[in-house]
């Protein structure tokens, strides 16, 4: 197996490296474009009480800092930096071989011949410019950048069967967006159940935050590992769901991309860490299907955002991390130097049958090389996320909640999926499971006008700009399948109104629901035989998926999209036309058929 660099073509030094109070832009800095959040006319949007945005450098005593007038404080759905600088990367995604445990080799199809994948580095408001190569012979590929608001970008997006066609073999597609804004998040294939099989990565946009610390750590994977070939996995959870069963569990939870086995093959991954600093850790759940309790022996952790969203600095000494999401944590090097257990336990309490345990070492400099021999105190049950608070305060309109909000229960359904002239069982939203054409994306009936849209295309428009939409997304109560499902976003961070178990109660619930400076992140978990309450607003035109992240899930139907201001959507270019006749020129020849929604 060749291993690919990824191709930085920046002329600056790579992102990561940059001194930690580098000032990013010249005498005059850069073109500070405002860009108007559309607030509905009843927004309360807390502005007077935010602080101004700061002038000062950023460094390990002012992360709060970044430069030119933009802080911590600055409202990022509203305005960024334009920096004027295009950071370049190239993907190749390959069909090889892995073995990240040491177990089991099986067939992989990775990004640059790594798992985990490349990480792509940019700083806040760098232009992020990806080259992305279908070089397996026979799948086609789509690639989403997870998180990334993709603001008047929704061609961009990369879900194939919405925002464009997927790439053939052998074709090419090069990915232009803004980095609106900052953090830590992941990208992987949306074609099928494909990033099961290793096709993701990580992102780093450097910015401000919301606590000091003195040395970034990078980012570390949590990700639940099969010794089979995610469409092999698909299509025995496939059967199950026949029964109204879940299906076939892990073998292992990779941290960092690596683990032992049960066997006691394979290696952990190592931290070292210096006495008396503080090091910044950044979460990512890239699983397919658990969710993870993470926790480091001896040590408390300081959270600090929830996905790109800055949040007022929280304590905490176990953390649950969803499917999708990403918590970044400050971890201070202030005990005996030793060696300690960093821990990745699946969720027993999110109703995942899986129980694993995943772990990496945490070493301080100096400690012997050998296993750490520490305990921690218990892992919390249940399967309750935390909803810290953002540091840049917004209001959700509350008035017009009771009357705009609508309803989209998840559960089990008997699709208008036919295979072998049969009804098959699949995961539903607003009962109907959606399944795209990969020839005909959403984008394309737009371009068409036509609006005729497929029943199984799950549409739901919303053609009015600038105002707020709630949605309770709600299990149904008598499901066969109870499970937490993590729901994301695409093109939008939502506001977490609230979540509960039992049935939304349109009397008595919205009494338990926060509209002042609500959770504000892009995934976030439906409690199984619960509800969750979400509100956003139509700022952004596209065409934009909601799914249940879990990978089995949304390849079974678990997504609805959201066509948004359609006449106000950035059409894309000429590659789109490019991309979508490749593609049916070549699955005219395709030896696999779509065996499930295609997402
Ligand atoms: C990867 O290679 C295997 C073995 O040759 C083949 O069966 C499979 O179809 C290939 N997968 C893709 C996505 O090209
Ligand atoms: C993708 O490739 C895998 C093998 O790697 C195969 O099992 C699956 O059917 C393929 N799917 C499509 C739609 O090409
Ligand atoms: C994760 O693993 C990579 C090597 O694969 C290593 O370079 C990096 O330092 C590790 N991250 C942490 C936080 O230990
Ligand atoms: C990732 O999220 C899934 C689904 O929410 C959860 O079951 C799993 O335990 C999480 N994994 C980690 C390592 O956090
Ligand atoms: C270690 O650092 C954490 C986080 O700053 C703090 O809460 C804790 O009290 C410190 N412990 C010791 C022994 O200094
Ligand atoms: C099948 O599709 C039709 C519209 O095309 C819809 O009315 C019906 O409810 C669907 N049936 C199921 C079981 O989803
Ligand atoms: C749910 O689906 C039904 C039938 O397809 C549709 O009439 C309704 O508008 C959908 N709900 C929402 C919130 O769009
Ligand atoms: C609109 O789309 C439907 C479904 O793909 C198709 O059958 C119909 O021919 C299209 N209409 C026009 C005018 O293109
Ligand atoms: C979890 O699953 C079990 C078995 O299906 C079920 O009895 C239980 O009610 C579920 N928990 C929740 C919170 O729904
Ligand atoms: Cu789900």
């Amino acid at each position: 197996m060749r291993l690919y660099q990824l191709a930085v073509l920046v002329g600056l030094a790579s992102a990561s490296n940059l001194p930690a109070d580098h000032v990013l832009w010249g005498p005059g800095g850069p073109p500070q474009t405002l860009i108007q959040r559309q607030a509905s006319p009843t927004s309360s949007k807390a502005a007077s009480t935010r602080t101004p945005d700061g002038v000062c450098s950023n460094g390990p005593n002012t992360r709060g800092c970044w430069a030119n007038g933009y802080s911590i404080a600055t409202d990022f759905d509203a305005k960024w930096p334009n920096t004027g600088r295009t950071v370049k990367y190239n993907l190749e995604i390959t069909n090889s071989t892995c073995n990240p445990d040491g177990a089991v080799a099986r067939p992989c199809l990775l990004f640059n011949g790594q798992l985990p994948g490349p990480t792509i580095y940019a700083n806040w408001g760098d232009m992020i410019q990806v080259t992305v190569t279908n070089k397996m012979p026979s799948n086609g590929t789509s690639v989403h950048w997870h998180g990334i608001r993709q603001y008047q970008t929704n061609s961009q997006d990369g879900t194939n069967g919405l925002t464009e066609c997927p790439l053939a073999p052998g074709d090419t597609k090069t990915y232009t967006f803004q980095a609106t804004q900052f953090g830590t998040s992941w990208f992987h294939s949306h074609f099928s159940t494909q990033y099961g099989d290793g096709a993701s990565g990580q992102i780093v946009i450097n910015g401000p935050a919301s606590a000091n610390y003195d040395e970034d750590l990078g980012t570390f994977t949590l990700s639940d590992w099969y010794y089979r070939g995610s469409f092999g996995i698909e299509a025995l959870t496939m059967a199950a769901l026949q029964r109204g069963q879940p299906g076939p569990n892990p073998d292992n939870i990779l941290v960092n991309g690596t683990s032992k086995s049960a066997t006691g093959t394979g290696s952990y991954s190592t931290t070292t860490m210096k006495p008396g600093k503080r090091y910044r850790l950044r979460l990512i759940n890239n699983s397919v299907i658990d969710a993870i309790w993470v926790s480091l022996d001896g040590h408390s952790m300081q959270v600090i955002t929830s996905d790109f969203v800055p949040t007022v600095p929280w304590n905490t000494n176990w953390l649950l991390v969803a499917i999708g999401q990403r918590y970044d944590v400050i971890i201070t090097a202030n005990q005996t130097a030793s060696n300690y257990w960093f821990r990745a336990n699946s969720a027993p309490g999110c109703n995942t049958t899986s129980a694993l345990n995943g772990k990496a070492i945490f070493k301080y400099d100096g400690a012997p090389a050998v296993d750490p021999a520490t305990s921690n105190t218990p892992q919390p049950g249940g399967c309750d996320e935390p909803l810290p608070t953002p540091v840049v305060p917004n209001a959700v309109p509350s008035a017009t909640f009771l009357s705009q909000v609508k309803n989209l229960g998840v559960d089990l359904t008997v699709s208008n999926v036919t295979t072998n002239q049969q009804n098959i069982v699949f995961w539903g939203i607003n009962m109907t499971a959606i399944d795209i054409d990969w020839e005909k994306p959403t984008i394309q009936y737009v371009m068409d006008k036509n609006t005729t849209y497929p029943h199984t295309y799950n549409l739901i428009e919303l053609p009015t700009s600038d105002i707020w939409t709630y949605w309770i997304i709600q299990e149904t109560a008598g499901t066969k399948v109870p499970i937490a499902h993590p729901m994301h976003l695409h093109g939008h961070d939502f506001y977490i109104l609230g979540y509960g178990t039992g049935i939304f109660d349109t009397a008595t619930s919205p009494s338990k629901l926060n509209f002042n400076n609500p959770t504000r992140r892009d995934s976030a978990i439906l409690p199984a035989r619960g509800w969750l309450a979400i509100a956003f607003p139509t700022d952004n035109p596209g065409s934009w998926l909601m799914h249940c992240h879990i990978a089995n899930h949304i390849s079974e139907g678990l997504g609805v999209q959201f066509l948004e201001s359609k006449d106000k959507i950035k059409l894309p270019g000429p590659d789109y036309q490019q991309t979508c006749s490749n593609w049916d020129k070549y699955w005219k020849t395709s030896i696999y058929p779509k065996t499930d929604s295609g997402l």
